[in-house]
């Protein structure tokens, strides 16, 4: 923590001034990044490192903040000294040496404003106690108060833009909005920080209206009591391998989700920026996405839109645990993934979605030929069905017919090869259940299935469990 080591302790009112001449003269690139207003105490003290401006503003004070870090407290040390001449004795006396500090990361306008409590009596935000030690993150209009609720001694000003606007009050309150991490079919996706944790999440922003004019509404939009069951089946559901919702709530226009942030960004740009999968890597990520598609299927839900875009990552390593995100989602828009596809190339969508337009009951099948077509395009880089193969691809899918063409095949196994032929055929009665696919030959792997349940962290119990399904013959188990 970069602190006043100077020893400036006793500073004079004229050597406060002389500083004060220094800090006029600051460089120009200085960024003030947020400011203090003085609300109750009247701020006269200058702090020993005089690296913020004092503006007098009729009866009230406020503070530049334009380091990393700013302290206040008693201590001679602080940016901020409370004295007597700012406070009553009787509230002075339960004043920390250094009672908070508030920090930006490298003065960034597109980092978040950190506040610490670093008192015995408390620091408070909007009348909640932070604790002692503890941080959170300030917002624009956020009140400080000291030692007790009721002494409200600053408002903070946040001077980056404010990237909450026109969003609802039940997600500012709770949230600090941050950058966009990227927009998708569904709408945009943010940064946020819950402010009381400062946990990072994703925030998913959905717009109802999306394609109107030729979008069908769904029942479900006009029936609140639906759309909050259904979010309750979607915030319930926990597994390694399945992005966790975990907070969402439900506007006329717009519905808010608030998703665990995977930092890994998604397979799509993984694959992309790859070329194409290693057959290792492809199968550890092929795995866990069986996993998070079985978990979905026992609980009676299909995915419907599995593609590469849905499915993020959670680090920048290889060996990396993997989510699959958006299932149930078409259940808020008023066009659904399904139909949205069939505006655009169908790609990852099975045919007898196709033939149907969309309109006829389709089963968790539907899933497993999308999981074929996931992992046909990790392996080579290419996918099964396109434009681009003299046909449209629609007809391509309809009558199930592509190709393994790509130069990369030749390095990939028989049993991969075997498994996408299952997983991609035209009638769904015929395509394996995800149980089977979990099954298949191809999965029988004890290395990748390790290392994909130390990923998921998984119990032991659980681990040699499956293991031991895994492991043939039985007798040569290795006993532990
Ligand atoms: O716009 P791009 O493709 O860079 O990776 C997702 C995609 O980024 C990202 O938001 C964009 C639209 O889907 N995204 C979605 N959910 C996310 C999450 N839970 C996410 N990034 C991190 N965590």
């Amino acid at each position: 923590m970069a602190r006043d080591t100077q020893g400036t302790q006793g500073a004079t009112q004229s050597q406060a001034s002389n500083i004060w001449t220094q800090v006029e003269s600051q460089p120009m690139e200085t960024v003030i990044w947020g400011r203090l207003y003085g609300k109750n105490i009247k701020i006269k003290s200058l702090g020993t490192r005089r690296k913020y401006k004092i503006i007098y503003t009729n009866s009230s004070l406020s503070i530049d903040l334009n380091n990393e870090e700013f302290t206040a407290g008693r201590g001679e040390s602080n940016d901020l000294i409370l004295t007597l001449n700012d406070l009553p004795e009787k509230i002075l006396t339960r004043i920390s040496k250094v009672h908070f500090i508030i920090k930006r990361d490298n003065c960034e306008l597109t980092n978040p404003v950190y506040i610490q409590d670093l008192s015995r009596n408390g620091t408070f935000v909007n009348n909640e106690k932070i604790g002692m030690n503890k941080k959170r993150i300030l917002k624009n209009d956020d009140i400080i108060s000291l030692s007790h609720p009721t002494y409200k001694a600053f408002v903070f000003k946040d001077l980056s833009p404010n990237e909450a606007i026109g969003l609802p009050e039940e997600i500012t309150r709770t949230y600090y909005i941050n950058r966009k991490l990227g927009s998708g079919a569904y709408g945009l996706v943010r940064l946020v920080y819950e402010t009381r944790t400062c946990e990072q999440f994703a925030m998913k922003i959905v717009k109802k209206n999306m394609l109107t004019g030729s979008a069908q509404p769904t029942s479900n939009l006009s029936d609140p009591e639906r759309v909050l069951n259904e979010a309750k089946i979607m915030k319930n559901l926990t597994h390694p391998c399945v992005v966790r919702m975990h907070d969402i709530v439900d506007k006329p226009d717009s519905v808010y989700m608030v998703l665990e942030f995977m930092r890994g960004g998604d397979l799509l740009h993984r694959i992309i920026s790859k070329k194409l999968l290693s057959e290792e890597t492809s199968k550890l990520y092929f795995y866990q996405m069986c996993q998070a598609v079985k978990y979905l299927h026992d609980r009676g839900i299909t995915h419907r839109d599995l593609k590469p875009d849905n499915v993020l990552l959670e680090s920048n390593d290889e060996d990396t645990l993997l989510k699959v995100s958006d299932f149930g989602l078409s259940k808020f828009v008023q066009k659904d993934s399904v139909m949205r596809t069939l505006c655009g190339t169908p790609l990852y969508v099975a045919p007898e979605v196709l033939s149907t337009g969309g309109r006829a009951a389709y089963t968790k099948k539907v899933d497993i030929w999308s999981l074929g077509v996931v992992l046909f395009t990790c392996l080579s880089g290419t996918l099964p069905f396109s434009d681009e193969y003299g046909t449209p691809a629609a007809e391509q899918i309809k009558r199930g017919k592509f190709a393994f063409r790509h130069p990369a095949w030749k390095m990939v196994s028989q049993r991969a090869k075997t498994l996408i032929n299952q997983m991609l055929i035209v009638d769904p009665e015929k395509r394996p259940s995800i149980d089977a696919v979990l099954q298949c030959s191809w999965l029988r792997d004890n290395e990748m299935f390790l290392k994909a349940r130390r990923l998921m962290k998984l119990d032991h119990m659980e681990i040699e469990e499956e293991e031991n399904n895994f492991l043939e013959p039985p007798t040569k188990r290795s006993r532990r």
